[in-house]
């Protein structure tokens, strides 16, 4: 069990407070990252599918700022004109000093203008610029640290142009800049020590030595409060980044993280308690046809059969309409994405399986990039046999049409035996001879370059799972993010999640995490833990998420092998659900989209502005907040919780009624229950529409 450092108790639930609005046209909003056009990892996805509601709510007054390369504004970006002079008066007397500051709207969602500033074109400046940030806050950077040098640059330009403009504008419009993860916290930090008039706000969304930690296996949480953390800094080499990060979190009027628990990593690891936490949302799309999202499903689980059907060529003993697609995605990071745990799960599901003589067969997909040397020809050839099997299966379907129709047009019925001749016998049995195969299917689509020392092989070579024919559980581990243009797996990330069942993010380390929230999003269940934002944000606000297909995984209080005690758990159990269940499963968790869409959790950015200015100019804003209730969504009333209750107590199933399932009707009457016991969670502010 953790020790009581991990005690959350301070920070808790949905806002209790009501705000009145901001006067947006006395004020101009900024938010300062490096991911701004330039997709690193998670922050990029924050801003991208944040920029909607945000730019909804302060229109021609935001602006986002981020570096400038070249082929990023030029897939991403439409030049144009700053909206009002003083903005462009900023830029120019920058430009005008030899720096290149580039303008334009992003070609999102929203079109947000962004200042993108050129790094490379102004690192002629770097060695003042270093001793700008010594005097200011005695922070030197090492020279062979190209990202925190390249992160002095941006800071210190877009300093400058905070200068110019507030220089211009004389208090009227006030800034809010809003400075994301410890690459932007330059800015905020030379900022400060200029005095430049401004509301700052600072988000960290991992901590630095969070993630070191984490990643070198130290026993993380436990030890939140022994830390030393200016040696342990000092001993990875990242003093001068963590100092950074601190300065910046010391210097900003409202500090916020992504979730609570890295509230809790912020205040032993930066030493200072966040103010509001603000949790990391999505741009939810509905579908008009409510039940759009299930027939997605279904459409993309047949382009992943269709693959399992090649790749699997020869040992396809295994009934594909029994069979469940789960998978684990995301950066490779082995146990900080929580892939250790996973896989030891895997091997426990698998005897499982094999002793209760299963026939459903688990199909799992581990999306991680790792380095490669392209497609390997088992995989390749895998394709190729399947689709030369269809291209024989269609040349001889449509010469027996023919002779059918030509015989039913002299008016007989032919005889069936005679219809085709030797010569389609031949390409027949040529075709299944091509599907004979003496080795297993493979383990991994690609050439690995780290085959011998990779983390996810060697586990895979310890428990044995090699997509044997007894196995029930079978492997198939893609090193590369997916693509619509693949060769292999021609599917994009969206499409392969929606035809999948099951997510599973056992992650150890982890401030938010949004694949299971995009999972949520598309109505597919998945699997987290408590040590990740997104679980315990989870667990706070609805009552019992299983029911609502998230499984939290307890990887706090528990040992590693009881979590994956747990885990196998719940993957048997799920394995359990007929497909009526997993249907109306699948319902509720999208269900729970709403909670996850910006326009319900923009109100937490929104309160940090709010904060910040009420901070920086207490004169001119006064927080008024007003008392109000927090959220959580009720237990579903119509079904029992979690599909391992509800296993016996649906009335009337067999197997054979689950194999054409496809009637709504059943959900439909479920989800109006359900809709009935859940009190709309959106009492403040941004009210999202609900389906119309
Ligand atoms: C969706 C479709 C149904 C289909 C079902 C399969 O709900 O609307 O027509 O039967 O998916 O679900 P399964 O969990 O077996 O993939
Ligand atoms: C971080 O990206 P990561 O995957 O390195 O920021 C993301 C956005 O806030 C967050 O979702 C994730 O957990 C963090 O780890």
């Amino acid at each position: 069990p953790l020790s009581r450092s991990l005690s959350m108790s301070s920070l808790s639930g949905l806002p209790l407070w009501e705000e009145e609005p901001l006067p947006i046209e006395d004020l101009l909003l900024f938010e300062i990252a490096w991911e701004v056009t330039n997709k690193v990892g998670g922050i990029y996805t924050v801003l991208q599918t944040k920029a909607k509601v945000t730019v909804d709510e302060w229109g021609e007054n935001y602006f986002m700022m981020g570096p400038y390369y070249e082929h990023n504004f030029k897939t991403q970006v439409e030049q144009c004109e700053p909206p009002t002079a003083a903005i462009k008066t900023a830029i120019d007397s920058i430009v005008n000093s030899g720096c290149q500051v580039r303008f334009g709207r992003w070609l999102i969602e929203g079109s947000p203008y962004v200042i993108l500033f050129d790094i490379g074109a102004a690192a002629w400046n770097l060695d003042r610029w270093k001793g700008d940030l010594w005097a200011a806050c005695s922070v030197g950077l090492p020279y062979h640290d190209r990202d925190a040098n390249d992160s002095l640059i941006f800071g210190s330009l877009v300093t400058w142009f905070f200068k110019e403009l507030t220089e211009q504008l004389r208090d009227k419009p006030n800034v809010i800049a809003h400075f994301h993860e410890w690459q932007a916290g330059a800015g905020l930090v030379l900022s400060r020590a200029r005095k430049i008039p401004m509301a700052t706000i600072f988000t960290t969304h991992a901590t630095l030595l969070g993630r070191y930690l984490c990643a070198g296996n130290a026993d993380f949480y436990n030890n939140l409060d022994k830390f030393d953390i200016d040696r342990e800094a000092g001993e990875r080499q990242i003093y001068h980044r963590y100092c950074l990060e601190r300065a910046a979190v010391h210097c900003s009027h409202v500090f916020t993280t992504v979730s609570q628990i890295t509230a809790v990593e912020a205040d032993h690891m930066l030493h200072r308690k966040p103010d509001v936490v603000t949790p990391n949302g999505l741009n939810v799309k509905k579908f008009s046809a409510m039940h759009e999202f299930q027939n997605l499903h279904s459409l993309n689980k047949v382009k992943l059969q269709e693959f399992i059907r090649g790749h699997f060529y020869g040992h396809l003993d295994f009934n594909l309409e029994k069979s469940l697609f789960f998978f684990i995605a995301g950066r490779y990071e082995f146990s900080n994405k929580g892939a250790d745990v996973f896989l030891e799960s895997l091997a426990r599901l698998n005897y499982l399986l094999r002793v209760r003589k299963s026939d459903t067969t688990i199909i799992v997909f581990f999306i991680m990039p790792a380095k490669t040397n392209n497609f390997n020809v088992e995989s390749l050839k895998g394709q190729a046999v399947r689709k030369q099997l269809w291209d024989t299966v269609q040349a001889v379907k449509e010469k027996f049409g023919k002779h059918l129709y030509e015989a039913l047009l002299r008016g007989e019925i032919p005889d069936m035996n005679k219809i085709l001749d030797r010569d389609d016998f031949t390409i027949m049995k040529r075709a299944i001879y091509a599907t004979q195969r003496h080795s297993l299917p493979p383990v991994t689509t690609h050439n690995m370059l780290d085959d011998s020392s990779d983390p996810i092989l060697s586990n895979i070579r310890r428990i044995g799972l090699f997509n044997s024919r007894n196995d029930r559980v079978k492997i198939v581990f893609h090193p590369e993010f997916l693509s619509s243009t693949s060769p292999l797996l021609p599917m994009d990330y969206e499409e392969f999640v929606r035809g999948c069942h099951l997510g599973v993010f056992p992650s150890y380390y982890e401030p938010w995490g949004y694949t299971p929230g995009e999972c949520t999003v598309m109505g597919i269940p998945s699997v987290t833990t408590n040590l990740s934002g997104f679980g315990c944000f989870m667990e706070e606000h609805v009552s019992d998420p299983s029911a609502y297909g998230i499984y939290i995984v307890d990887r706090r209080f528990r040992s590693a092998d009881e979590s994956c005690n747990q885990l196998t758990q719940f993957m048997f159990s799920f394995c359990q659900q007929s497909r009526r269940q997993r249907i109306i499963q699948r319902n509720r968790t999208e269900r729970l989209s709403d909670l996850l869409d910006w326009r319900y959790l923009g109100r937490f950015y929104m309160h940090a502005r709010h904060l910040a200015l009420s901070r920086a100019f207490p004169e001119q804003f006064k927080l008024n907040s007003l008392a109000t209730q927090g959220f959580r969504y009720p237990r579903p009333s119509s079904v029992p919780p979690s599909p391992s209750a509800s296993l016996h107590s649906t009335p009337h199933h067999s197997d054979a009624e689950d194999e054409d399932d496809h009637e709504p009707y059943d959900e439909e009457e479920e989800a109006e229950k359900d809709r009935l016991n859940i009190k709309a969670p959106f009492t403040l502010g941004a009210v999202p529409e609900g389906r119309k």
